[in-house]
């Protein structure tokens, strides 16, 4: 079964020549599935086109945001209707304000919120935040949980235990890696050990709580509880990248569902509904810390742009709707379940980890619980699993190491769909 897609082939001609790799984001490119992207011409509810025509059951929902289904006829309106009065002033509008009092309802430990245009202005503020208040340099990170591209955090771990960070990019400084110190996910000896070595350095340490960019991947039982009382004990800023889990996992994202309070939580994605967003809050006197009532410079020409204000407002709304996330998550079990079983059937090895709206599974027989067990995963498995499900009209995420995203649109036709087309691709692989 191949997929026609001569027009694609030729707008990703065309794009190449003008847009570097002829993607505005690498990922797009599927490059780790070994095929050339689709174009896309059109979405509606779990449903997208491709400009041939194809459609596809679509469980990347441009990365998170769509968690309520493309064109929402309510998300659409609120977007049309503040349009008519203009796009952005430059000026504060009242919109930023609402979906500010949203978001502080939602994430209870924050008393203030600044909203930005990404996931990566969020995290990257909030660093500069961090050093701000507490006049230190230092941060830790993770390895294998994405924040964005700010040089800070475009780090791994270095080679060894030194955990000392190494640039993932050319053009990160050597000096900035070298204040990004990498810990490794679920393993908090490593992470005592580095705050005994250096904790009255460290500014910040940074995390998603759930991680969801080296594939799914939770935390052990404890794990956070413990990031939250080391980084206390050395009073240094607890940072909390809900990019992606913020109303994802829960309304109340990560933090709800695992009762920790961070100091900072970033934002983005579902709040703004598809349009560019992202935020961060925290406490009231770190917050306030923030120019213009403090000295921490942080701008941003379109931040809290009132369609994006608008978008995000209307589908928090749509998510406050009672039983939302009991059926986006009996939906994301059924078919991270059902996946399981398919592949255990049909002797693959397979690791699920899901929660919430969100899942992933890994070609691999180790549990995954960090970065290094889900690169045991048999990534030339992943890609042609992936290239058998487009054929077959399911448009997963094109990466082993990326998550599986569920929306209020998927209905059980389209869960049993996508399970009948799984053990057809599979029983062709094996
Ligand atoms: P943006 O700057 O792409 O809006 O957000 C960066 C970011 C920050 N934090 C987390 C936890 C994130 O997942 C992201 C971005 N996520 C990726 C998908 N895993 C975006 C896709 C892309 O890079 O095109």
């Amino acid at each position: 079964m191949t997929l026609q897609d001569g027009l694609s082939k030729q707008a990703y001609a065309k794009a190449k020549n003008i847009i570097p790799g002829g993607v505005n984001s690498p990922v797009r490119a599927l490059k780790s599935v070994g095929r050339d992207p689709i174009f896309i011409d059109r979405g509606q509810g779990s449903y997208i086109w491709d400009i041939d025509g194809n459609r596809y059951l679509d469980y990347v929902g441009s990365w998170g945001p769509l968690i309520v289904g493309h064109a929402h006829p309510e998300v659409l309106e609120a977007i049309h209707k503040t349009a008519e009065k203009g796009t952005g002033f430059g000026a504060p509008t009242e919109l930023e304000t609402e979906l500010a009092q949203e978001v502080l309802h939602a994430y209870p430990g924050m008393d203030m919120v600044r909203m930005v245009n990404s996931g990566t202005e969020a995290t990257m503020s909030a660093l500069r935040l961090a050093r701000g208040v507490t006049g230190r340099e230092k941060i830790v990170k993770f390895e294998g949980c994405y924040h964005g591209h700010s040089d800070s955090l475009l780090i791994k771990a270095g080679s060894g235990a030194l955990t000392l960070g190494v640039p993932t990019s050319p053009g990160v400084p050597a000096s900035t890696a070298s204040a990004t110190i990498v810990a490794q996910f679920n393993d908090i000896e490593a992470l005592e050990d580095i705050f005994t070595r250096d904790g009255r350095n460290i500014a910040a340490v940074i995390l998603e709580p759930v991680a969801g960019n080296m594939g799914v991947v939770l935390p052990e039982p404890g794990f956070l509880q413990k990031v939250r009382e080391i980084t206390k004990h050395h009073g240094s800023i607890l940072i909390f990248d809900e990019v992606m889990t913020g109303f994802r996992v829960s309304y109340g994202g990560a933090q709800a569902k695992y009762e920790i309070e961070p100091d900072l939580t970033c934002l983005g994605k579902i709040i703004g509904g598809g349009l560019p967003v992202g935020a961060y809050g925290g406490k009231r006197e770190i917050m306030e810390q923030i120019s213009p009532s403090g000295s921490v410079y942080q701008a941003g020409t379109l931040s809290g742009n009132p369609l994006a204000m608008a978008s995000g407002l209307a589908t928090l709304r749509l998510l406050q709707r009672p039983g939302t996330y009991e059926e986006l998550e009996r939906k994301t079990t059924n078919l991270a379940q059902g996946l399981k079983s398919i592949a255990q059937e049909l002797d693959f090895p397979i690791w699920v980890n899901g929660i919430g709206a969100m899942f992933s599974a890994f070609f691999t027989d180790q549990k995954v619980k960090d970065y290094r067990r889900a690169c045991t995963s048999d990534v030339e498995l992943f890609a042609k699993f992936f290239r058998g499900m487009l054929e077959r009209g399911i448009y997963l995420a094109p990466s082993q190491f990326e998550a599986v995203f569920l929306s209020t649109a998927h209905s059980n036709n389209d869960i049993e769909f996508t399970l009948e087309q799984a053990r057809a691709v599979l029983k062709s692989i094996c």
